[in-house]
């Protein structure tokens, strides 16, 4: 098996997230084939025609690119990072197709197509993203991934904690409890619980990605502390510069809708902060990210330009 080149530098970040992106497209379609895993009975034609729908073609593959490069940085070998960091965008795509649904955000535009209830319907969506999340730990659990039991069911402990009750399933309630779904609209979240329900939404899955890279990779416990800094500043640097967009951004730009955040009176770092608040913020986290990988050289220069992909990215 072999390892991930060692000699990847930042300046080329965005041609590594290219060839990335393409390997792990490679991967997703070979995982969403039509021909049925081992014990597996049969694949129904349309509800594996909405998961290719809400993974296939489209995304920034942000996640396996963390799980990737962090597995790099360790040494693992290259293929099952990417089993990995496929599976970890199994989970996102099933958040984002759930979260577009009509009970949730009700948007119409994801990636630039129509989501996936727009394009087939509601229950085959919740049916797509329901199989979308079991594929993601299906694929973890696989011997293919890592060799020791061990190892994946602390893969698999890892993507559990990061995405359920307490982690983005558990932020995503707390989201639309700001919204005053469940109650009387009780006015803007103090800051403090604006960050804890982003780190949960939206961070706890972005500093998965990391750690999975990690554990495959078999990092020692000073190891894991620092990518856990790195990965944590990284995801709150990802949802402050996702607030931001919403306010600067447009539809075309972003290929979802925008400006959706102030319209439901979410709380977000740029309504208790300010836009220029949020800025510094957004630069102080992602500095914070680059600040945690002190301990490691120059090979880890392409997470550090990640770090500021995250703050500078347009979409
Ligand atoms: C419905 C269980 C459930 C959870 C929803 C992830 C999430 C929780 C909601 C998505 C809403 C949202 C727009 C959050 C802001 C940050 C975010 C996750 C943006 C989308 O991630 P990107 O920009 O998307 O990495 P791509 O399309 O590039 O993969």
């Amino acid at each position: 098996m072999s390892s991930v080149s060692p000699s990847a530098r930042s300046g080329d970040l965005d041609a590594r997230l290219a060839q990335n992106a393409a390997a792990i497209e490679t991967l997703l379609e070979a995982l969403l084939s039509d021909i049925p895993a081992a014990d597996e009975i049969t694949r129904p034609p349309r509800l594996l025609a909405a998961m290719r729908h809400g993974v296939l073609g489209g995304g920034k593959r942000l996640r396996p690119f963390l799980t990737v490069e962090t597995a790099r940085l360790l040494g693992a070998p290259v293929e099952q990072a990417r089993r990995a960091g496929a599976a970890v965008e199994l989970l996102h795509c099933y958040s984002l197709v759930h979260d577009d649904l009509p009970a949730m955000d009700d948007d119409d535009l994801r990636r630039g197509r129509p989501t996936v209830h727009k394009a087939f319907d509601e229950a085959t969506a919740i049916l797509a993203g329901d199989a979308l999340l079991t594929l993601a730990f299906d694929v973890l659990a696989d011997e293919a991934t890592h060799e020791a039991g061990a190892v994946r069911a602390a893969l698999v402990t890892c993507l559990t904690r990061a995405s359920g009750l307490g982690g983005m399933v558990g932020g995503q309630m707390l989201d639309l409890a700001a919204e005053g779904r469940f109650e009387e609209a009780r006015g803007a979240l103090p800051e403090v619980e604006i960050r804890q329900l982003q780190a949960m939404k939206t961070g706890a899955l972005l500093a998965a990605s990391v750690e999975i890279g990690a554990r495959l990779g078999g990092a020692d416990a000073t190891a894991l502390a620092a990518l856990g800094r790195y990965g944590r500043a990284l995801g709150a640097t990802f949802q402050i510069a996702d607030d931001i967009l919403d306010v600067e951004s447009d539809a075309a730009q972003m290929g979802k809708a925008t400006a959706k955040d102030a319209d439901k009176g979410k709380g977000t770092l740029v309504g208790a902060l300010g836009l220029d608040g949020a800025k510094r913020e957004r630069d102080r986290l992602s500095a914070e990210a680059v600040a945690a990988l002190s301990g490691f050289g120059a090979e880890a220069d392409v997470l550090r330009a990640a770090a500021r992909f995250a703050a500078e990215r347009k979409s």
